[in-house]
């Protein structure tokens, strides 16, 4: 049988098979007839097709997809829905003209020429599709398709996943946006090669981005968390205890991250480098052979393993305590190691020049530690869900893999934030057997496994010591509370719907 990831997206008539099992199918109707009925006001005719895409929460294994290592999301019901028609060659307007059906983001239009390059300094909501726009044609011209000249566009999208928020509103965006791109041009290709190229056109917003959010929101399935591997992409049904349910509560720290990058995002990923680089120069690599060898951290677990043999331990971890020094780096301690300077290491990556411009200081043993203990516990937490221990010994176990992945995050890769730390607490206290910060953090959601049978209760105790006060602060409109803390079983992945 054909893994789902070689499957193409599936294509459906009728909304049950997406919004039917989770009895929400009057709600999806409605944004569905409203988002069409704005399409024909904005543009004067009705659009050709529709595709979704899901937001995501990440239950273990932040900060690794982009170091090649394995990570365990789920697809949640929220989801960005993109209504499109291509124009037909003949008509004068050639430009993509990209609405959304809420006020709050203004009609965008871009040339039509797919080489445009995205105005990063100057960022715009309607960015996101020009990358999946952008991700399509360069697809389709890696397998010599012809697609003709360019023409115009009709967008309409409504998403409902809330922005900033580390549960990857982005990614629903540019995933939503390919597929919807392709079903215009009546193309459809295998969900692996879709997370691929998603992935790939997301880093056209200046981030860069591991896999991870594209692969979840092209491949989930309904019901199952996912273990996504990389290098090839591929995605393994999980599925998680019956007795547990995970909470998504937002911290209401919105993390801008695309604005942010140089300081959070990417500099972490240039520290990842930095380390690998150092550790393979440590184990034996020579400088150059390091550098233009090692790109990820996971690239070097490859040279731990044939030192083992006289090193006694092919464990990274330990490889990390013997050889990187605990003391932060400076730029010039380590271009000793590299006989290098920083600016040629990275001289083909403009968006990690923007991060040395503006670092102090590179902290690659705690980095370095972080990603290797949350890679091992990615892992763990797969083989305890699959193993016989008893519902509450599992539930307990999966709780302290979550809990000892925020305090790596937190305190080694340094990417919460103060209202993250006071939520994770709160949910803690209320009886979580476990909490962790998701997705990027510096802001966002964090994810607490709470057992069945307390979660309504559980929620009301968050809204009463961590919502109350900020509503009373006018921080958030009470009627939306329901937007910033909820419970999620796992979601389906991307469609498209032709009606
Ligand atoms: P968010 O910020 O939640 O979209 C980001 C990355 C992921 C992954 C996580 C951290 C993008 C599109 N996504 O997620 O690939 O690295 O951070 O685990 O940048
Ligand atoms: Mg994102």
């Amino acid at each position: 049988m054909a893994r789902h990831e070689d499957l193409p997206i599936p294509i459906y008539e009728t909304l049950e098979p997406v919004y039917g099992v989770e009895s929400q199918l009057q709600e999806a109707l409605l944004r569905f007839e409203n988002l069409k009925s704005k399409f024909i006001q904005v543009f004067g005719h009705s659009p050709q097709i529709f595709a979704r895409s899901p937001g995501r929460v990440n239950l273990i294994g932040e900060h690794i997809d982009y170091e090649g290592y394995s990570v365990l999301p789920m697809a949640i019901r929220q989801d960005t829905i993109v209504a499109i028609r291509k124009r037909d060659a003949g008509e004068p307007e050639k430009r993509l003209l990209i609405a959304n059906v809420s006020d709050k983001y203004p009609l965008c239009t871009y040339p039509a020429d797919p080489n445009q390059d995205i105005d990063l300094k100057n960022h715009s909501w309607g960015h996101y599709f020009i990358c999946g726009y952008k991700g399509f044609y360069e697809y389709v011209k890696s397998k010599g398709l012809d697609v003709g000249e360019p023409v115009g566009l009709d967008v309409m999208i409504d998403g409902t996943v809330p922005t900033g928020s580390g549960l990857s509103s982005s990614a629903a965006f540019v995933c939503s946006s390919t597929i919807a791109i392709m079903a215009a041009f009546d193309m459809n290709f295998p969900k692996k090669e879709i997370a691929q190229l998603t992935c790939e056109c997301e880093r056209h917003i200046g981030t860069q981005s591991g896999g991870m959010d594209q692969a979840i929101s092209v491949m989930a399935q309904s019901g199952f968390a996912e273990l996504i591997d990389f290098n090839p992409i591929r995605a393994t049904d999980v599925q998680l205890p019956a007795g547990g349910s995970f909470v998504i509560a937002h911290s209401l720290a919105e993390s801008q991250k695309a604005v942010t990058a140089a300081t959070n995002y990417n500099n972490r990923v240039v520290e990842c480098r930095l380390a690998a680089i150092v550790l393979g120069i440590k184990l034996g690599m020579k400088p150059q052979e390091a550098i233009s060898k090692l790109k990820t951290l996971s690239d070097v677990e490859g040279s731990c393993v044939s030192f083992a043999s006289s090193r006694g331990s092919s464990d990274p971890v330990v490889a990390v305590k013997e050889l990187l020094s605990e003391e932060p780096y400076r730029a010039e301690n380590i271009e000793k190691i590299t006989e290098e300077n920083l600016q040629s290491i990275f001289a083909d990556s403009p968006t990690s020049l923007d991060v040395l411009k503006v670092a102090r200081q590179y902290k690659l043993f705690q980095r370095a530690s972080h990603v290797y203990s949350e890679a091992k516990r990615v892992h763990a937490f797969k083989d305890t869900v699959s193993s016989n221990l008893s519902e509450e010994d599992m539930a307990k176990k999966l709780g302290d893999l979550m809990n000892e992945s925020h305090y790596s995050c937190s305190v080694l890769y340094e990417c919460s934030c103060p209202e993250l730390e006071e939520l994770v607490k709160v949910c803690r206290d209320n009886g979580a057997l476990g909490a962790r910060l998701t997705g990027a953090g510096w802001g966002g959601c964090a994810v607490a496994l709470v057992k069945e049978s307390i979660v309504s209760e559980f929620i009301l105790n968050l809204k009463k010591q961590f919502y109350k006060s900020r509503m009373e602060k006018g921080v958030i409109d009470g009627s939306d509370l329901g937007l910033y803390v909820f419970a999620s079983k796992p979601s389906s992945g991307a469609a498209i719907f032709k009606f």
